[in-house]
């Protein structure tokens, strides 16, 4: 069937809000209307890029018209607001989802069709803002997302960088880095706002003076200045009239030209400090789970946070109201420490621009500012050294140091009989080098400090943050991740969104809860039969993009087996690719093995500087080329490398999967958000007891997910005895075969050295993530697996049951958890 004959079956009907100062005119003739008029081109007749822009400029109109009402009644009700500070947004091309949240799918397929296109190729004209690098960057979105869904006065903030995370390409196997210019055609989506700019100050001096009752007071001048712009991103709310805006700061020159040095006639020394200051928002740092140690990066989040932190007071200053009024009207949520400055920047303001006392503006920032931690790898947990704030923030070094003063006052005072103490949950660690524990300073200025699944917030407790419960008993909290239903679900899943809203009607959309009654069906041969077919439709989907990008013809009756997230050693692509191998090696062997195909999926990038990382994608592409090119196996196992993933690719990736790779080393990966994604559209896991996966097999049940492995204890208990990967390699040979091929030339022929790397530090390196020790359960749960997937009956009730159970993980609950454990904000709607 076309698309637009079964489209109002598959959604809410719009709400009334359409009606105010509704539109005479319709969605084509206002993207005909703005081909001319907007974009300066003859409309008389429209290519693919045309349709594209004069749609978003149509789609755009809409959203305004709903975000200055929002705004307006924002400031009518004296509402309270969020702000979620993050330095990453992971948006995904934004044309369909607006069209699907407004309500306009229908209007746009008429348009295109009278013109000869289609929807599917107009959003390629689309570029994706990668402004983030992996899980923390599209949580912020999905949470933007539900945030306008549920009504809420929200604002996200961040950063417009120019260049995204790097676009990879796979040339020889190796990843290679090229710019991210999404901007290059500009984009209608961000409304750049030239009159909302701040001056932001780096360097500089501060200066003491005594104010009238002999106060001694700070002012911070001189140094630098540099301009931050704002840019607006608007975020519908599905179908209920409410549009929020996410505010990204651009960095512009103080000074067009510095006049001194032009008048000398030092034409380039000039233009110089322009191209300088606009480097701030020039580029995302493309680390994940690891902090990036320089200057630039500081400066990047001093720079945000002190905009939006300015932008916040003015808002409430237009309320005309005491500042101990200030947190019952906002909350600041601070996503991960990256924005953590955000609370000394407030006491610079409280204290040297409102002139409060110390107490009074400490009062205020404790009661404001919240604070989410996303991981526990100790080398992720960001540092500054004290030298490097002195010199770039003075003002900010000296409060921050008289934080510390006060607290560890209060910590010595309440903990008499624990000298240790002070010294451990101090803001700034002693040795050779002083630094800032940015985490420290987060949860001595919050109100509240949440982990991202129940594990993980476990973690914090029992050892990460343990110190800081003792303090602070009642601060930490749980909000389990979500994602939401309508990208990931609804959009991304056309056929199986239809079979759901056939059956369940299309509340699930907007209560995801609804999807446990498809238990009631498992049992109903036609609809297995249905499910089956629309799992077939997306298999075949993958695999037409999979011949045309790649180059490989994949079966899609084999079994779609994905792993796709950034590189990292604790995520274990490793372990993937070993059983690869040892499948191939096997397939080898007994050439006349019954065994059900199989089709290995990998995507992901690895930070530029993290040769690992680098070396594993690297020994994939290479394990690829040689089992890809073998006769004897080829039409039993494909593994295939898909280039430069990004949300959109998950979007084709996460309704196409059989089998879902989730096989960090169990206590390392905080939650997972990309498990949320496969399970909702029933693909069953293979996973670690880890972040998330725990509190998914809970709610999909035992029989559904494959849980393998050492869990988090065994981990701690088997390093404290001594982890020994040696004994593996000796004890298992077909593991000791597949290492040994590794440490040859079997995969890069007449170079044996190429992954040397990687067998040393499974082997000599002590194996620190416990490759090894997991190898054999894998393994054997794989085998299960693929004897499962034949008993197809067996295979599409766990399927849906996967779906059935994932209601829980909506982005919608978890932000209803902030909203009632943290924020205690009113929904407008
Ligand atoms: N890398 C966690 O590692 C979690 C997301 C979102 C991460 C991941 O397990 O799902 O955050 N952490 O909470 C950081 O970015 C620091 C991630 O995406």
């Amino acid at each position: 069937k076309d698309v637009k004959d079964y489209l109002h079956l598959l959604d809410k009907p719009l709400d009334e809000f359409e009606a105010p100062g509704a539109r005479n005119s319709t969605l084509g003739e206002d993207a005909l209307w703005h081909v001319l008029y907007s974009l300066g081109q003859d409309n008389t007749y429209l290519n693919k890029r045309k349709a594209y822009w004069g749609l978003v400029l149509a789609v755009r109109d809409r959203m305004l018209e709903k975000w200055t009402a929002v705004q307006r009644k924002y400031y009518a009700n004296d509402d309270k607001r969020l702000y979620y500070l993050s330095l990453e947004f992971l948006p995904g091309k934004f044309l369909r989802g607006n069209l699907l949240a407004l309500g306009l799918e229908n209007e746009a397929h008429e348009f295109l069709h009278e013109h000869d296109l289609s929807l599917d190729e107009i959003v390629d004209e689309e570029c994706e803002p990668g402004l983030g690098n992996g899980g923390l960057g599209r949580l912020a979105s999905c949470y933007m997302d539900s945030m306008a869904t549920l009504g809420l006065p929200a604002y996200g903030y961040g950063i417009r960088y120019s260049y995204g995370l790097f676009r990879q390409e796979i040339r020889n196997g190796h990843q290679v880095e090229q710019p991210d210019n999404w901007l290059h055609e500009g984009s209608h989506w961000l409304i750049p706002r030239p009159h909302n700019l701040f001056p932001i100050r780096f360097y500089g001096t501060v200066n003491e003076w005594l104010d009238d009752d002999g106060m001694l007071r700070h002012d911070w001048r001189g140094g630098d200045l540099v301009m931050a712009m704002a840019n607006d991103m608007y975020v519908p709310g599905y179908r209920n009239g409410h549009v929020n805006s996410i505010r990204l700061w651009e960095a512009r020159p103080h000074k067009e030209f510095v006049l001194s040095s032009f008048n000398a006639g030092d034409y380039i020394g000039s233009v110089q400090e322009k191209i300088s200051d606009e480097n701030i928002s020039m580029v995302l740092y493309p680390s994940d789970d690891a902090p990036e140690g320089k200057t630039l990066r500081l400066k990047q989040q001093y720079f945000f946070v002190a905009a939006t932190m300015r932008d916040m007071v003015r808002r409430f200053k237009k309320l005309n109201k005491p500042w101990d009024q200030l947190p019952e009207k906002n909350v600041v949520q601070l996503n991960e420490t990256h924005p953590a400055i955000a609370i000394p920047e407030l006491m610079r303001m409280l204290l040297d621009e409102e002139l409060l006392g110390w107490e009074e503006a400490w009062c205020i920032c404790q009661k404001l500012f919240a604070y989410t931690n996303h991981t526990i790898l100790p080398e992720a947990l960001e540092t500054w050294p004290v030298k490097l704030i002195e010199r770039l923030l003075p003002r900010h070094m000296q409060i921050i140091y008289e934080i510390n003063r006060r607290f560890l006052e209060e910590v010595r005072l309440h903990f008499r009989d624990e000298p240790e103490l002070p010294s451990r949950v101090s803001l700034i660690s002693a040795g050779p080098e002083q630094r800032v524990r940015m985490s420290h300073l987060a949860i001595v200025g919050s109100f509240s400090v949440n982990g991202v699944s129940s594990l993980h917030t476990q973690i914090l407790k029992d050892r990460v943050f343990h110190d800081f419960i003792r303090i602070f008993p009642d601060r930490f909290n749980n909000k389990t991740n979500g994602i939401t239903p309508r990208r990931w679900l609804r959009q991304c899943n056309v056929p199986l969104s239809w079979l759901l809203s056939e059956h369940l009607g299309c509340n699930w959309i907007t209560d995801l809860t609804q999807l446990k009654k498809l238990r009631e069906l498992v049992d109903d041969v036609e609809f297995r039969h249905d499910w089956e077919q629309c799992r077939l439709t997306n298999k075949k989907r993958l695999a037409d993009y999979i011949e045309k990008v790649n180059g490989i013809t994949v079966n899609p009756h084999s079994i779609f087996d994905v792993q796709v997230k950034r590189f990292h050693e604790y995520k274990r692509q490793l372990l993937n690719i070993l059983h690869i191998i040892s499948l191939y090696n096997n397939i080898r062997r007994n050439p006349d093995v019954k065994m059900q195909p199989c089709t290995f999926i990998f995507g992901g990038k690895a930070a530029p500087s993290y040769q690992m990382a680098k070396d594993i994608i690297y020994l994939i592409n290479c394990v690829a080329r040689r089992v890809n090119s073998d006769p004897h196996t080829r039409n039993f196992l494909k593994v295939i490398f898909l280039a430069n993933y990004n949300v959109s690719l998950a979007q084709l990736l996460v309704p196409a999967t059989d089998v879902s790779e989730q096989i960090s080393t169990a206590g390392y990966e905080a939650s997972g958000t990309g498990n949320m994604k496969f399970a909702l559209n029933g693909a069953l896991t293979i996973g670690t007891r880890d972040g998330a996966n725990i509190e998914i097999g809970e709610r999909v049940g035992d029989g559904n997910i494959y849980l393998f492995g050492l869990c988090e204890k065994e981990v701690l208990a088997l390093r404290r005895r001594g982890y020994d990967p040696w004994e593996f390699y000796k004890n298992d040979s077909e593991l000791r075969e597949v290492l040994d091929m590794i440490n040859s030339d079997q995969f890069t022929p007449g170079d044996s050295t190429a992954f040397s790397s990687i067998f040393n530090s499974l082997l000599t390196g002590g194996d620190p993530f416990m490759v090894l020790a997991d190898y054999r359960a894998y393994v054997e749960t794989h085998k299960r697996i693929s004897h499962e997937y034949v008993d197809r009956d067996l295979w599409i009730k766990k399927s849906i049951m996967n779906t059935a159970g994932m209601g829980y993980f909506s982005s919608d609950r978890a932000v209803k958890e902030y909203i009632d454990g943290i924020w205690s904000l009113e929904p407008d709607v």
